[in-house]
């Protein structure tokens, strides 16, 4: 009886590294794994192996190993949506969608991640956003944001939706007196309200009809240009 005790001990860490062999938590995983591996869409375990969903792994950029969480780039999809949705997650890991703050909580939680924002405008520019530190906090809080270590060409959009909890059309945790969800038609770690609206309106670059709705960020092209593609993805840091 003893024996066997001491052969289960033995055999658990094995028993685990075949299990993120065979679940991987994300897509750095994946490419630790076999960094040979392309871009593309994967399935990846955020939360044991009832939580399996697609996602686009970036394996090329930087470095690679970014899962993707959130992805716009035809307006095919519509963002906007209620909370549970924006919980949960929404859409397909080969087309547009949102990975789900339940999900990027376990991507980031107790694990010292960083955050890449890529876009690209209707010209054909294109420009990142780097933060070398990347959270989303638990469920019961709010799914607060902490980010920072800015880096990139873009200019820094999100530093004032640091420390925001997520708010969503009928969930408003933001600063503001009204509920900037609905003012700017998307769903966002909001202030008051911020600049940056990644899951806004899907609008085809510069207009400026309704303000603020597009899906913007500020410090690269203004308010009122709504970008072709725009992408968020996270890494834990090595
Ligand atoms: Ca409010």
């Amino acid at each position: 009886m003893k024996l066997v005790s001491v052969f289960l001990l033995l055999l658990a860490p094995l028993l685990a590294s075949c299990q993120q062999l065979l679940r991987p938590i994300d897509c750095s995983a994946i490419y630790l794994q076999e960094n040979s591996k392309p871009s593309g869409v994967y399935t990846i375990y955020p939360n044991g192996k009832r939580s399996a969903v697609k996602v686009y792994c970036d394996m090329t950029s930087e470095g690679g190993r970014w899962t993707v969480f959130q992805r716009r780039m035809d307006g095919t999809l519509n963002f906007y949506r209620g909370w549970d949705q924006y919980k949960t997650g929404f859409g397909n890991g080969a087309g547009e969608y949102w990975l789900g703050l339940d999900n990027i909580y376990y991507l980031t939680n107790n694990k010292k991640s960083e955050l890449m924002v890529e876009m690209e405008d209707f010209e054909g520019r294109k420009a990142f956003a780097r933060y070398s530190s990347f959270s989303v906090g638990a469920a019961g809080g709010g799914f607060v944001l902490t980010v920072s270590g800015f880096s990139g060409g873009a200019g820094d959009s999100l530093a004032t939706h640091n420390g925001m909890k997520f708010s969503t059309f009928d969930k408003d945790q933001d600063n503001y007196g009204g509920n900037c969800a609905r003012s700017y038609l998307g769903a966002f770690w909001y202030n008051g309200c911020g600049h940056t609206n990644p899951n806004g309106i899907y609008r085809w670059g510069a207009d400026g009809t309704i303000s603020y709705v597009g899906v913007e960020w500020v410090h690269w092209k203004g308010y009122n240009y709504s970008l072709k593609t725009i992408s968020m993805k996270v890494r834990p840091v090595l």
